[in-house]
């Protein structure tokens, strides 16, 4: 963790040209609706949770090439996560996967996560897998499988996730399905859904009544003909025959090529069925590129939804919960994700300076180009300077990267943890 006296030491050279850059966009046009000091208190505000399968090298089946520092134990991805929390001041929360998180020193994880000014958002388990020593296979699902046995094995193991995120005040189980099928005819398709609905809804009732459940859909991968829960349709109808605490998940990168990704979460926020994110980019499909990297203007259009529908009355208020989902193949873990949630920070701060009552007046009037003009308007703005400015007024670095690199962090890292220390995760 950077201590506040090496941050300002970090920061001091690059302060008087921060300033000028902020000072002019606070004085420029684009901000003339707004107050600069509420758009930069929002992003203060603003907390992306940190998977904890994410701070290792990924890679793909043909291969994995490691950075070393990985950490190895769930002690050590808290502290990995309190270096991008020290850094960015938006990183307060870190997602588990059991079962590669089994906590094991409850008071322990407590004091540290403590000390790093962190908490447990979600915890999410794995049926997509097989265990060693588990009794019963997933090779043909795991919730929707034609076997009683398997589901109740499928069904325990969440209810497990559950007990372990108690025990660090989680809030939250989020379910992903590998469950599917390659061809057609392998699975009987409805009552698939249906024993899915009957086993989440099991789980449901095994959760305190404070938790929160995410259903997360997919269209394609690792089952490639079908897939139990392939769209953001198909998971809200088994949230609402579940219960109002079931919400659905968007990924990001689990969408076919041009989906209005926007709209899904315009619908959802209506039906108040939006529990959260998980953010990552993706150019082909589920390949977890840096958040933001190749189609920033659908990430702002997405916030863009959500400013949005934060204002409506008539939208149902909402606890979203914003969690990054990514694997990093060729970057050091912790600089994408210091990325990632720069650019998430990025896009929100433009939907913030989006010109909502000009905008409501031009599609009330059918004024396309007026309406297309204002976003572009936001989108096109250079908003680096707020941003860099919560992180400053929060207590970080004005440049989170440059300060990780200046530190030498993964060279730290990999001194203490060794060269090839390899962390759990896919
Ligand atoms: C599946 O592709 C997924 O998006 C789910 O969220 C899993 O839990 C996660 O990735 C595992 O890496
Ligand atoms: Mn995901």
């Amino acid at each position: 963790m950077f201590s506040d006296q090496r941050l300002a030491d970090l920061n001091q050279p690059l302060l008087a040209e921060h300033q000028l850059h902020f000072q002019h966009l606070a004085d420029s046009p684009r901000l003339r609706y707004q107050d600069v000091q509420a758009v930069v208190q929002k992003l203060i505000e603003f907390q992306v949770a940190i998977p904890s399968w994410a701070l290792g090298t990924g890679g793909t089946r043909f291969g994995r090439f490691a950075l070393g520092g990985e950490p190895r134990t769930l002690e050590e991805k808290i502290g990995d996560v309190g270096i991008l929390q020290s850094l960015n001041r938006s990183s307060n929360s870190i997602s588990l996967h059991i079962p590669w998180d089994i906590p094991q020193d409850i008071a322990g994880l407590q004091q540290l996560l403590k000390q790093q000014g962190l908490v447990i958002d979600s915890v999410n388990s794995n049926t997509f897998q097989d265990q060693k020593d588990q009794p019963q296979s997933y090779k043909f699902g795991s919730l929707s499988h034609t076997e009683k046995a398997v589901r109740e094995q499928a069904i325990q193991h969440n209810i497990d996730c559950v007990r372990y995120g108690e025990q660090l005040d989680a809030k939250t189980l989020t379910v992903w399905l590998a469950d599917g099928s390659n061809f057609p005819g392998q699975q009987h398709l409805r009552r698939a859904f249906l024993r899915t609905q009957e086993s989440l809804a099991a789980i449901y009732e095994a959760m305190p009544t404070d938790w929160t459940m995410l259903v997360e859909y997919k269209p394609y991968e690792p089952n490639f003909y079908s897939m139990v829960i392939p769209d953001w349709g198909t998971s809200l109808a088994l949230c609402q025959a579940i219960g109002a605490n079931a919400q659905v998940l968007v990924d990001l990168g689990h969408h076919l090529p041009n989906t209005n990704i926007e709209q899904i979460v315009g619908r959802l926020r209506q039906f108040g069925r939006l529990g959260g994110f998980h953010f990552n980019g993706s150019m082909y499909g589920d390949d977890d590129l840096t958040t933001g990297s190749t189609k920033p203007f659908q990430l702002f259009l997405i916030f863009n939804e959500l400013v949005d529908s934060a204002l409506d009355q008539t939208v149902p208020a909402a606890a979203v919960a914003y969690m990054i989902d990514a694997s990093h193949n060729v970057k050091d873990p912790l600089e994408d994700l210091l990325q990632s949630v720069e650019n998430i920070l990025s896009a929100y701060a433009k939907a913030l300076l989006v010109d909502r009552n000009a905008l409501n007046e031009a599609q009330e009037s059918n004024d396309v180009v007026r309406a297309e003009e204002i976003l572009r308007d936001a989108f096109l703005s250079d908003v680096r300077p707020l941003v860099a400015e919560a992180y400053r007024q929060s207590g970080g670095a004005l440049n989170p990267i440059a300060a990780y690199r200046a530190e030498g962090v993964r060279e730290q890292l990999i001194h203490q943890r060794g060269k090839h220390s390899v962390s759990t995760g896919l």
